[in-house]
Parts: C-alpha cells; sequence; structure tokens
C-alpha cells in the first residue's frame, strides 16, 4: 500500500461526496470570517448557504491576486492569531507578497500532499530526501520538510546554495531522492560532473523538481545526468505551496490532491470554463484550508486537465505541464510567446546548453527579442564561422516555431548567471510607452 492509496484512488461517487461536504463547508467559512468574501459574495448574490451541488460553485466570484494583495497581510485570514502556527509568502518580485497562514491542520495536509509525490517517486521511510529548495518565507523548503515528516521520510534540509557541498552530501549521505527547482538540479548535476564524479551511478533515483516552467527536453537531460526519474511538482504559496498536484512515475500529467481542491480550467479571456483536454487558466478552491481558504483563485497558471485515466491507477485527474502564465507571456511584435516554447526549440541543437536568458528591447517602434544561450563546454567558441552557423540555424529554428524573429547571441559556457530557486529567463528592457 502507498501513502494515503485511499484518498488518492477514490470512486468517483465517493470523491464527489467529500468534495460538496467540504465545498459546503468552505464557502460558509469564508463568508462568515472573511470581510472580503462577505463583500464579494454579496455583490456576485452568491448564497454560501444555498450550495447544494458542486456546479453551484460556478456561481461564485473569482478571487484574484490583486485581492490577496489589498488584503495584506492578514485581512483574509478565516481564523484568530492564536490558531496561526505558520505563516509563508510569496517571493514578491512584483508588487505586494501574498501571504498565506496555515494552522496545525493546515501544515499536516501541506505535508501530506507532499508526501505523496515522495511515494509517487517510490520513497518512504529510510528514503534520505535532499530537501535543496529554498527554506523560509518561500514554500519550497518547507513545504519537502513536512512530507518529509508526514512519511517518514529522512529530510536533509540542504535549503539551495552551496554546490559542491550538495554533490558531495548527495553522495556521502546516499540521498534517494532531489527535492529542487529543476534549473537548480542541473546545475548541481553539472557540478557534480565538473567535479569528477558520475551521479548516475549513486544511489539517487528520483527528483521532485518544481516551482517554474520546464520541459520534456530539460527533464530528459537531468535524468540522464543524476540517472534518475524526474517528477513535476506544482503548487503556489497563496493556494497551499508545492503538491497540490504531483506527477506520478507515468510522467503523463500531475495528479491533483483533488481531496483538498477543486480545479477549473477556465478560459482567460471569459472566465468561463473550458472542457476537459482544453487548456486554459487553472481555478482553485481549497477544500480543507483552515487559516487561508481561497474560492475560485485564479492562479494566471496556463494548463489543461489530461483526458483519460492514468495508467498508474490512482483515480485522481491529472493537469498537464504548465504551459506559461498568462503574465510571463511575452508579446512580441503581437505575438504571444511563452520562454518554454524557446527553450523547446534550443534544446534540440546539442551545441547549445540549455542556460539561456531571454532579452526584450525596442527596435524603434518594434520588439527586438534576442535570445543569450551558452554552448556546451566543448564547443569551439573561437570559429566565427561554426558560430554564425549555429546562431543562423537557431534563429531559423526559432522562427519557424514561434512565427517570430528572435535574434540569438551565443555566449561562452557560464557567463550566464546560475539560479539556485526559480531561474529568471526574461530580462524586459523595454521602454514602456504610456
Ligand atoms: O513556487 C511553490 C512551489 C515550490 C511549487 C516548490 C513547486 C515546488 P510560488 O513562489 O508562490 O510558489 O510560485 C507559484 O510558480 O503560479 C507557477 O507560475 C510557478 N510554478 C510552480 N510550480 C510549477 C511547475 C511555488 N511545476 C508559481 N511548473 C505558480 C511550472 C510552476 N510552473
Amino acid at each position: 500500500m502507498g501513502f494515503q492509496d485511499e484518498l488518492t484512488h477514490m470512486g468517483a461517487d465517493e470523491l464527489h461526496d467529500l468534495q460538496l461536504e467540504r465545498l459546503k463547508k468552505t464557502v460558509v467559512d469564508c463568508y462568515e470570517h472573511i470581510p472580503f468574501y462577505k463583500r464579494s459574495f454579496d455583490e456576485a448574490g452568491f448564497d454560501p448557504y444555498a450550495v447544494s451541488s458542486l456546479d453551484d460553485l460556478q456561481k461564485a466570484p473569482f478571487t484574484d491576486k490583486q485581492n490577496m494583495r489589498d488584503a495584506y497581510p492578514f485581512d483574509m485570514y478565516a481564523v484568530p492569531m492564536d490558531e496561526v502556527k505558520r505563516i509563508q509568502a510569496s517571493s514578491g518580485t512584483t508588487g505586494t507578497a501574498t501571504v498565506a497562514g496555515y494552522t496545525e491542520h493546515d501544515m499536516a495536509v501541506w505535508g501530506d500532499c507532499f508526501a505523496r509525490g515522495i511515494d509517487y517517486a517510490g520513497g518512504g521511510p529510510g528514503t534520505v530526501v535532499q530537501v535543496a529548495y529554498g527554506y523560509g518565507l518561500f514554500t519550497g523548503g518547507l513545504g519537502g520538510s513536512e512530507g518529509c515528516r508526514r512519511i517518514g521520510a529522512v529530510e536533509l534540509p540542504m535549503s539551495s546554495g552551496n554546490t559542491q557541498r550538495q554533490v558531495k552530501l548527495m553522495k556521502d549521505f546516499g540521498t534517494g531522492i532531489l527535492a529542487c527547482t529543476p534549473s537548480y538540479a542541473l546545475h548541481i548535476a553539472d557540478t557534480a560532473i565538473e567535479m569528477g564524479e558520475d551521479p548516475s551511478g549513486w544511489p539517487i533515483f528520483a527528483g521532485i523538481f518544481g516551482a517554474e516552467p520546464w520541459s520534456n527536453e530539460m527533464r530528459k537531460d537531468i535524468e540522464e545526468k543524476l540517472g534518475i526519474c524526474a517528477l513535476d511538482i506544482y503548487g503556489l504559496s497563496e493556494v497551499m505551496g508545492p503538491g497540490v498536484a504531483i506527477e506520478c512515475r507515468e510522467q503523463n500529467g500531475l495528479h491533483i490532491a483533488e481531496d483538498h481542491f477543486i480545479t477549473e480550467v477556465v478560459d482567460p479571456e471569459t472566465g468561463k470554463p473550458v472542457p476537459d483536454g482544453e487548456w486554459g487558466e487553472l481555478v482553485f478552491t481549497s477544500l480543507s484550508k483552515e487559516c487561508s481558504p481561497l474560492v475560485r483563485y485564479r492562479t494566471r497558471d496556463i494548463s489543461r486537465i489530461v483526458p483519460g485515466t492514468c495508467a498508474c491507477g490512482r483515480t485522481t485527474r491529472r493537469i498537464d505541464r504548465i504551459a506559461g502564465r498568462t503574465d510571463d507571456m511575452m508579446i512580441i511584435r503581437g505575438v504571444n510567446v511563452f520562454p518554454r516554447q524557446i527553450e523547446q526549440v534550443v534544446v534540440g541543437f546539442e551545441e547549445v546548453a540549455p542556460h539561456y536568458v531571454i532579452e526584450l528591447s525596442n527596435d524603434g517602434p518594434l520588439d527586438k527579442a534576442t535570445l543569450k544561450i551558452e554552448t556546451v563546454p566543448d564547443f569551439p567558441i573561437d570559429e566565427v564561422r561554426k558560430i554564425e552557423d549555429l546562431q543562423k540555424r537557431l534563429q531559423d529554428g526559432l522562427k519557424s516555431e514561434l512565427q517570430v524573429k528572435i535574434d540569438v547571441r551565443i555566449v561562452e559556457p557560464k557567463t550566464i548567471e546560475r539560479s539556485l530557486g526559480k531561474a529568471k529567463r526574461v530580462v524586459d528592457l523595454r521602454e514602456k510607452g504610456e
């Protein structure tokens, strides 16, 4: 039996009843304890006491990031401060940070969700889980920590940074699972190789990687270098942290923790639900959160429900890998481009490494996009003709995939700053005309 199998293998009716019972409680709690929800439900004419089916949720208004920012810091808490046991906050690189609180129960649920990932990956008690997500207000580190505790795995609380030490302890302590951002996983793997090590022969067998978009090609690269099965984990601080949805070893979509969250996929323009299988914006309603419950939270993350059932036997629905965000979408000369689409093209070229940054600037009235990308270490960087040829092939590849011109600048290995957490892929230097 796997960890919490009874909750990940529920029959449709059983799950439906559990969700409905929890939904009724959540909307009433929100209405009675959070002034924002009282106002927004009243304005939308949504009666939380009249919810009698899951479809009734469609009548409730959305919540968005701005609503959370307006409630900064604690106006969205549904419990008194003496029940709050932890505060976590989003990185807040754009605008005010969003703040979520956790009761003891909320932390247990969060830990359970992450622990399912450890189980999906093939770990359990006795497995050393090297948590190289940042510990602190960012939810990665402490989410991993709670997960280890709930399943009884061996937590190795590395946090991010000190990469050579990550490699040394991974080897010395026999790490089984590495948990960090995919870009940092690749950096750890490359550092190990530079140190003359071959981690593919070590006990490590799986990775639980998330917090930023990544491609299947990058997955393959990490899997080969570390000799592991790399799984995707999704979450966001407002909704809980890592563990809202996690891949199993089938690597065919991320299983949603449906006992704790209702997932909708909506058209980002109209807010109307799209059919299963179609791409749209993920919207979550929490079902068991006590401190910071959320009703129909718009994530701005683009995904879709993966149709059909998973070969692993779990019955929970799956979301596809995040294709990007409605707001990290670059608009280059009118064309919508996600950084991940660029990554998918470049990883097909063996002369370049997946270390890149996209710079947006002005070219007169037009946008100019430049991809700066490193070569692999053994590329003859001094041979101008080879560089020019590579640049041209990359440019042509990008043009045919994206229908927009991206200039390519090849740079030497190790000239693009490595990230320990979420990689910053886009630098927008465009002047914003008012
Ligand atoms: O990144 C929580 C997390 C930590 C998830 C560790 C997974 C692992 P925030 O800092 O609030 O929380 O950022 C949330 O990151 O809305 C997505 O845009 C992006 N994101 C998270 N996981 C993935 C993923 C954490 N697996 C924002 N793939 C989200 C793509 C992801 N994007």
